[in-house]
């Protein structure tokens, strides 16, 4: 309302011109579609705040100017991000006669629109990001230290509130932003020091040299670090596989350039099955692919097919596949080019064809001449291809043999499922019960029409520690594929799939918290679209019942079990309410279990996700994987959910 007015007094004291109409046009547009510009307003859009006020310092980082950035949470979910660079310019820019600070901040779309060749590459929205940050903060402050001056200027939601003042004398250089989100515009407001950490830690790994502090303020969650990375990507690769067993000791490092491009390459293979693919463009995570994975692909397997038939480790017209050439590989390929496409579903997927060319020349030149140096490594990298080349033929035998079977039997289901009456997989839910009671309760309590159970029991297989024909013909899991219907691996089809949600349903203890992650892993590596498209979930059952006569409620929480048990006892201070704790699924009988944690009008599901690929395949490892200590590290300080479900 008062804005309104603002607005109204504002115009018959100010003729606006048509660059002022079209700043307050653009960041309207923002505020009415943040969506457009952030990807969302959730806790994500939150961060990505961030990410935008960072992204301009580290352009002014690779223009070779800056050093140093701060990222730090103050007290009341502020941001502050500081950096040493030549501080934005603030002179009158001529097209505007506006000072340049200012239209960065004001005018979408500013980024490199004023000249100046420092910007060569630039990530993310190239500029836009500055604006945009201001037009969703509440306010924003930025100090520019240039020319021995401080300048100061401040906002409300994009508008000037301060006009840029001058407001002492400096000895440095660099500028810093500090910004409160604006509450009516995100569903969320608190900041995660581990999600900023995090996307900073990996900021650090891409940008060689570059010294990035992450510091929370937050009264009683004080913390900061430092992340240096001289390696660069190279140790990006060794941090990866810190807790695997690297086949070779030496990370292989590749680069070149062509023109305004360039390509860089580290990779490390480990003992393990799993390929860890990361890329980026201009410093911006696709985990889509693209152009760049699809010219790394290529070229790593045309030098192993080469290299093996030099050596003779390949006979005849032996071949080995690309996804053999990739077992156990850990790699992280970073490009830079001028104008970056991004296409695919979210936009993270790299379209610039030129890019596939000049990965595919550095790989091919460099790796043949890395295995011509290094024979014992090479020869060990082609053991492995080979190794999972005859993995991956059994494998392709014993899936033939299971898609026989059912073939001849019809879609033969397992015996231990309770299916739904519904056939249309969009309405339908399958839940993963824990244990044989459980699942009899489950059975008994769901609503038939789109509920299924399938019980599982007894010990899982960790498909972490096994080659893909164990799991096949493990009798655990094959309940899970049959019941899914959707196949597995190379061949899994989500357009088969049978239920759209899968809920995995298992207590809240350790036990249960094993079951789930070994369930996770098992999706993780073999039906991966499953996870991606946001079909998995897991069930949250109360912890707590109370009783108070013939009235009963559970509570979720001890939060919720305090709030409860006083709302039961009303005005009679003296009444007995009996807490106990649900000691597991099993004890609840089907009605209560359909109330709590079934019902979809009243349960809770988490939504499992896997926004961070590298922390899924981190937790993995370290939960799963071979190395004993940092499991028990990792279990000791997560004791309570041992698989974060929320990442
Ligand atoms: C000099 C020239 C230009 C930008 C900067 C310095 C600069 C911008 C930012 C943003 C955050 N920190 C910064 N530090 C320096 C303009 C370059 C151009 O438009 O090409």
């Amino acid at each position: 309302m008062a804005e309104q007015e603002n607005i109204i007094l504002s115009q018959t004291e100010h003729e606006y011109d048509a660059s002022e109409i079209q700043v307050l046009e653009g960041l309207e547009a923002v505020r009415k579609r943040p969506g457009m510009y952030i990807g969302s307003t959730s806790s994500s859009g939150l961060h990505h705040l961030v990410y935008e006020i960072v992204d301009n310092s580290i352009d002014e980082a690779l223009a070779g100017f800056c050093t140093d950035i701060t990222v730090q949470i103050n007290e009341g979910n502020t941001i502050t991000v500081t950096d040493n660079g030549r501080g934005i310019p603030v002179d009158i820019q001529a097209q505007t006669g506006r000072p340049a600070l200012e239209v960065v901040y004001t005018v979408l779309h500013a980024g490199g629109k004023f000249g100046g060749g420092g910007y060569k590459v630039s990530g993310g929205l190239h500029g836009v990001g500055a604006s945009v940050v201001n037009a969703l903060s509440e306010w924003l402050t930025v100090h520019v230290h240039r020319d021995g001056q401080i300048y100061e200027m401040k906002f409300s939601r994009g508008r000037i509130t301060q006009e840029m003042t001058v407001i002492g004398t400096t000895d440095h250089t660099g500028t810093t932003v500090t910004f409160k989100p604006d509450p009516e515009m995100f569903e969320d407001t608190v900041y995660s020091y581990d999600i900023l950490h995090t996307r900073m830690r990996e900021q650090a790994f891409l940008n060689a040299g570059l010294r990035i502090r992450t510091i929370d303020k937050r009264p009683g969650q004080e913390q900061s670090d430092e992340m240096c990375y001289a390696g660069g990507i190279r140790e990006f690769v060794s941090w990866i596989n810190r807790n695997k067993d690297p086949l070779h000791k030496q990370v292989i490092y590749m680069s070149g350039k062509r023109g305004d491009s360039m390509a860089e390459v580290a990779l490390q293979y480990n003992d393990s099955y799993n390929e860890t693919m990361l890329s980026f463009a201009n410093n911006i995570h696709t985990p889509e692919g693209g152009m760049h994975e699809e010219g790394f692909k290529r070229a790593l397997t045309n030098v192993l097919n080469a290299y093996g038939r030099k050596t003779g480790q390949l006979k005849g017209d032996e071949k080995i596949s690309g996804e053999d050439c990739r077992e156990g590989l850990t790699v992280v390929i970073s490009v830079k080019l001028i104008e970056a496409q991004f296409e695919g579903q979210t936009k993270a997927k790299l379209g610039n064809s030129e890019i596939r060319t000049l990965v595919n020349a550095v790989v091919s030149e460099s790796l043949a001449e890395f295995l011509e140096e290094n024979p014992q490594v090479g020869r060990m990298i082609l053991d492995k291809a080979l190794m999972a080349n005859r993995a991956r033929e059994a494998a392709r035998r014993a899936r033939e043999n299971i898609r026989r079977k059912t073939a001849l039997g019809g879609a033969a289901m397992p015996d231990k499922l309770r299916d739904c009456n519904e056939e249309d997989p969009a309405l339908t839910e399958l839940y993963i019960v824990e244990g044989d009671s459980a699942g009899g309760s489950a059975t008994q309590g769901r609503d038939s029409r789109f509920q299924a159970i399938l019980p599982l029991w007894g010990k899982m297989l960790n498909v972490e520690k096994v080659r893909e024909e164990k799991v096949y013909s493990n009798d655990k899991l094959n309940p899970v594929i049959a019941a899914l219907g959707a196949g597995l691996g190379e061949d899994f089809d989500l357009a088969k799939l049978r239920y759209h949600k899968i809920i995995i349903m298992a207590d809240a203890d350790v036990d249960g918290s094993h079951i789930r992650t070994l369930l996770l892993t098992f999706f993780f590596r073999y039906m991966r679209p499953l996870i991606e498209h946001g079909y998995v979930y897991a069930a949250v059952p109360p912890l707590y019942k109370l009783v108070r006569g013939k009235a009963t409620r559970v509570a979720f929480s001890d939060e919720e079990r305090d709030r409860v048990s006083a709302e039961m006892r009303g005005d009679n201070a003296n009444a007995k309410i009996d807490i106990s704790r649900f000691k597991g699924l099993g004890e609840m009988n089907p009605h209560e279990l359909w109330e709590t944690t079934m019902d979809p009008e009243k349960r809770t599901l988490k939504r499992i996700t896997l926004d961070d690929a590298v922390a899924a395949d981190e937790t993995f490892t370290i939960l799963m994987g071979e190395k004993v200590e940092p499991r028990k590290e990792f279990i000791e300080t997560n004791a309570r959910y041992a698989v974060n479900l929320d990442y």
